[in-house]
């Protein structure tokens, strides 16, 4: 009789345990599924085999375009994103469409930054100009990396490069791939903006405002 008596508290307590250790594992899982798609979003596409990145000073009104040639003789420039297996992320045109109205709020974006990653890589030389498409005041410094990402993340170029004013073209770095291999590192200029005039027509030049970035109509 007295031994029968704890039997039933014991059996709330380990159910009440039992469920408890069931609830952990599911928060466990959940939690784990909510983290990996933020962490899975900070990633580079990870079949991307090299990146290009040009970065000018946050809020500038400025349009800085990058052009990018491989050793097909292919250029990858803001009217033709892909080319070859290169990809140009988007013009980034200062603050020209960077600044949005949501909800009778200015929402601005004061990044500056245009992105060519690599699906694939090639033996031969490639080229990367930097124009300064719209200037608004003098020099500009502009910031350009070059990285191979596998088989690990390699540092080919970094260096920023002042641009003089509209219509200034500069060869930020020239390089070659021989198999692993990075050669030949040099800023020798070579124009690539004619190489590309009959490609496509070029973007009509929007009056901006200096101080918003936005376009003046
Ligand atoms: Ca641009
Ligand atoms: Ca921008």
């Amino acid at each position: 009789m007295f031994e029968e008596e704890p039997e039933p508290e014991f059996e709330i307590f380990s159910a009440l345990l039992f469920n408890s250790l069931k609830a952990i594992t599911f928060m466990f899982f959940v939690s784990f599924a909510m983290i990996n798609p933020v962490a899975e979003s900070g990633k580079v596409d990870p079949k991307a085999e090299m990146m290009i990145t040009v970065t000018w000073p946050d809020g500038s009104p400025d349009d800085v375009d990058t052009y990018v040639a491989d050793p097909a003789g292919n250029v990858v420039w803001y009217n033709r994103r892909e080319a070859g297996l290169m990809h140009l992320d988007r013009d980034d045109r200062g603050m020209f469409r960077d600044v949005i109205e949501l909800n009778g709020k200015t929402i601005e974006n004061p990044l500056n930054q245009e992105i060519i990653s690599f699906r694939g890589l090639s033996d031969g030389e490639y080229t990367v100009n930097i124009v300064h498409y719209i200037a608004n005041g003098g020099n500009l410094p502009v910031q350009v990396k070059v990285e191979k990402l596998n088989p690990k993340v390699t540092l080919v170029f970094y260096d920023t490069i002042a641009l003089t004013g509209t219509g200034d073209e500069q060869t930020a770095v020239r390089f070659t791939l021989d198999g692993a291999e990075v050669k030949d590192v040099n800023n020798l200029p070579r124009d690539l903006v004619a190489l590309t005039r009959n490609d496509a027509p070029v973007k009509p030049a929007p009056s901006l405002d200096a101080a918003t970035g936005e376009e003046v109509k």
